[in-house]
């Protein structure tokens, strides 16, 4: 059993994705990033860097304790090898999948990251910043689009570097983009929307956290402006 720390975000969708797709069983453990209880010392233990999501597998492969991963590249990159499905077993096929993945991990999703908050977070609109982080997620999008020209999937068959980028592209009203603009997206897009694992990931994420999209006053204090965190 899998337990998924879990917040019904881009990063966290991820993870629900891909055990919904595989079947592994799994046990959410909500952490309401909005209210703070990413700072939850038990939680800390798990995930050093108070972020979802993060995995506790109790049964790894070849016994032993538990163990903990945290950054969902990684949990999905330990996912996959534990299951053996969804990052392709040998030398070529694994290293295309897991350089999008890091792409995505290194560039897709903290530069959309940025986008949003520039554009939709803060008061104050600050015209330099929301021009940057709109157009490198339009750099992005094109490298994106450009990549699935000819290959049904970022890595050629459906993989957990799919998994990584789509709850990023989820958002593209909320990044200023249309998906008429990139029309290799928008078919790959549509073709991850309608499988019945991600169906159900998003439903789960409704039934975790019911509240509209969007950001209290309250969430914005706790998760904007963190410095360096007070010992103990
Ligand atoms: N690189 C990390 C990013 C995780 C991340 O940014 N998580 C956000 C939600 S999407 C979070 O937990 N934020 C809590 C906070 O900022 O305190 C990953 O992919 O796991």
């Amino acid at each position: 059993m899998i337990d998924l720390y879990y917040w019904t975000t881009p990063n966290g969708h991820k993870i629900t994705i891909f055990l919904e797709e595989t079947g592994l069983p799994y046990s959410i453990k909500p952490v309401n990033i909005g209210k703070g209880e990413q700072f939850a010392p038990k939680f800390l233990a798990i995930s050093p860097n108070n972020r979802i999501p993060a995995i506790v597998d109790n049964e790894p492969t070849g016994g032993g304790k538990p163990i903990s991963v945290f950054e969902s590249g990684a949990i999905l990159e330990y996912l996959a090898d534990k299951t053996g499905k969804f990052l392709p077993k040998d030398l070529r096929g694994r290293t295309e999948t897991t350089q999008w993945l890091f792409w995505q991990m290194g560039g897709l999703g903290p530069m959309l990251g940025q986008n949003h908050h520039f554009r939709n977070y803060i008061g104050e609109k600050i015209p330099y910043a929301i021009e940057r982080y709109v157009k490198e997620t339009e750099r992005l999008y094109g490298i994106l689009d450009e990549r699935l020209a000819d290959r049904e999937f970022v890595a050629n068959e459906y993989s957990i570097a799919d998994m990584a980028c789509y709850p990023w592209i989820v958002l593209h009203d909320r990044q200023g983009q249309n998906l008429y603009d990139y029309s290799n997206i928008k078919r790959w897009f549509e073709t991850i929307q309608h499988r019945d694992a991600v169906q159900r990931a998003y439903a789960i994420a409704k039934t975790v956290n019911p509240a509209p999209p969007g950001m209290t006053e309250e969430a914005k204090k706790i998760l904007f402006g963190q410095g360096r965190r007070s010992k103990g």
